[in-house]
């Protein structure tokens, strides 16, 4: 007996001595979370940054360009410790996660880069982009700590006491995990629980951290909740038609080229799961160098089949990017020619077979379509007259088009280089939701809403996705018994040319009305102007990148060659006039 109190004795003191430890424990947490973002915490993490810092660092200024920031891989460690940083504080202003990935796109395998993106996993606000700016080009410690207490002090964050939460992700590129390491210190510094969730495509990452803010309404925020999420929505559509795996003219072969990079990975899980459905060949899935001679940028500008292809007459080629953001289509015919579906042909299939389910469910939805100056004329025209379908213009940039798609119920964008995906309204999926659920519904009504619910879940509303825009396409073809022919006669494109030109500083190029004018330097418009006059059905637009170090420039005209010299003409222009360098075009 005696034994047994003072057991208990013991274990009392000891359960006493436990709780103490853990209050003492709770009450540290929560002083180190205050310290989160004290001064003392950003001197410290300002302090830590600088092993990522060397002699050349700040001999560039970096800017954050169209899709994040990009350059050469060894000038990026300091950006990537600090963009960890801001993410950190981005988190804590939103109280919801956010997401780091680290890629260059479509760029050279030797480039690599960032896209920071917000809670609904839509592209960092322009406001941040500035700040963002101001802290990657900070030129010292000092500096680095007035900008981050900047942040703090404008967000009142010195008291935030909940721990951020960042996932961070990254492409095929050799240079991605180290930079991906620098990133989740900085974020770490300053008090973020981070998910390192290893090599995915943008895409993913994009839907992974809107699928962790929406609170269970995406699934789970995981790549498995991403492939789970898309299959089933592809499945049950391929049940609701109730069609044989070939339909019409819609054969289930597919040749895949994923540019060397994280698609062909991304697209070898989607190949297993939906075998019953598609037939895919792949190519380019990582023996040779990322986006060289292959891949949707590549085949968009080239206009030719991506290296190792083999494609037999009339077959459906699919073209991704480096983080398979982008997706383009193509095909030769019975004389060899190539024929290139891009984001052009996508979003009018796209968009003109949502407008039929929206006209057979009878729901009240308006479907609007958003293009870049790079669209071609042909598909404009097409949208405008054929379709009936509102269209709208704005800068490069799916920031710019996902902001302006959501002005419409159903809102479909798409860069003409594959960019591009199609975002439902909150009024709009409950109103598909209800009709769903009406009993009292026709069937065809019912069904339509069915499709349209479906094709909700397929689409990845978050960002361009190539993977679930192929899924999407290939859907829609064998719905309609396409071949990717037939899909091609909707209209024929204007022969097309793109070209970029190395000048000393592509900030003197500036632009107005979505980007079709060119407003500095002076008297470059005049030449554009005076140039695309001589030409048939001549347009030509000239604008800096924000992805290279280069201006672009766009034209077309009634033929190849047409299309080709008012191009080169502009090209020499931009050289003469904004300071060209390297050999005149
Ligand atoms: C990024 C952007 C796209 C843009 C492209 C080219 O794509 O996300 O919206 O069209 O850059 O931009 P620029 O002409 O300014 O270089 P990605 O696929 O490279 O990330």
């Amino acid at each position: 007996m005696y034994v047994l109190i003072s057991n208990n004795f013991l274990l009392l003191k000891a359960s006493q001595t436990a709780l103490r430890t853990v209050s003492q424990h709770a009450r540290n947490f929560y002083f180190e979370r205050l310290k989160m973002f004290s001064k003392e915490n950003l001197i410290n993490a300002a302090a830590q940054g600088e092993k990522y810092v060397n002699s050349n660092s700040f001999k560039f200024t970096i800017q954050y360009g169209t899709a994040g920031f990009r350059e050469r891989a060894e000038k990026l460690p300091h950006v990537l410790y600090r963009m960890g940083l801001l993410a950190a504080l981005r988190a804590s202003v939103k109280r919801a996660a956010v997401g780091v990935m680290i890629t260059a796109s479509h760029n050279p395998e030797e480039d690599n880069g960032v896209k920071l993106c917000d809670p609904q996993g839509e592209m960092l606000e322009p406001e941040w982009e500035v700040i963002a700016t101001e802290i990657a080009n900070a030129k010292n410690q000092t500096e680095l700590v007035e900008l981050l207490t900047a942040v703090v002090s404008r967000n009142s964050l010195e008291d935030a006491a909940q721990s951020p939460f960042v996932f961070v992700g990254r492409d095929t590129r050799s240079s991605s995990p180290s930079l991906a390491d620098a990133a989740i210190e900085g974020a770490k510094i300053l008090g973020a629980e981070v998910k390192d969730i290893g090599i995915v495509s943008t895409p993913i990452l994009h839907f992974v951290v809107a699928s962790r803010n929406a609170s269970g309404e995406l699934g789970k925020p995981t790549e498995e909740g991403y492939f789970y999420r898309i299959t089933s929505a592809f499945e049950r559509l391929k049940e609701m038609e109730n069609l044989p795996r070939d339909n019409g003219n819609y054969k289930s072969e597919l040749n895949f080229d994923g540019a060397n990079g994280v698609g062909a990975q991304k697209m070898a899980k989607f190949n297993e799961m939906l075998k019953q459905w598609l037939n895919v060949t792949m190519y380019n899935t990582g023996e040779g160098r990322l986006n060289f001679s292959c891949g949707a940028d590549f085949v968009k500008v080239r206009q030719c089949i991506p290296e190792g292809v083999k494609l037999f007459v009339d077959k459906r080629g699919v073209s991704v990017d480096g983080d398979a953001d982008r997706i383009v289509y193509f095909y030769t015919d019975s004389s060899n020619q190539f024929h290139l579906l891009d984001g052009d042909k996508i979003a009018t299939l796209v968009a003109g077979h949502l407008m039929d389910l929206v006209a057979a469910s009878k729901l009240k939805l308006n479907l609007g379509l958003v293009q870049t100056a790079y669209a071609n004329g042909s598909s404009t025209e097409y949208i405008s007259k054929t379709l009936k379908v509102p269209v709208a213009c704005v800068p490069t940039g799916v920031k710019h088009l996902h902001h302006k798609a959501l002005e419409f119920d159903i809102g479909v964008y798409f860069e003409a280089n594959g960019h591009g995906t199609v975002i439902y309204s909150q009024k709009s999926t409950n109103l598909i939701k209800q009709a769903v659920e009406d009993t009292n519904l026709g069937e065809t009504e019912n069904k339509a809403a069915q499709k349209l619910l479906l094709f909700g879940e397929l689409i990845n509303q978050t960002v361009g996705d190539a993977l679930s825009d192929l899924l999407l396409v290939e859907t829609i073809l064998h719905a309609k018994g396409w071949s990717i022919a037939d899909w091609d006669t909707a209209y024929t494109d204007l022969p097309s040319r793109q070209l970029k030109v190395t000048v000393k500083d592509r900030n003197v190029v500036t632009t107005t009305d979505a980007e079709r004018k060119c407003v500095l330097p002076e008297k470059l418009q005049d030449k554009i102007d005076a140039t695309v006059a001589l030409y048939e059905k001549g347009r030509a637009f000239v604008r800096p990148s924000g992805t290279e170090d280069v201006v672009r420039v766009y034209a077309e005209a009634s033929s190849k060659s047409q299309a080709d010299c008012l191009a080169d003409e502009v090209a020499r222009a931009v050289y003469d006039l904004a300071g060209g360098t390297g050999g005149r075009p």
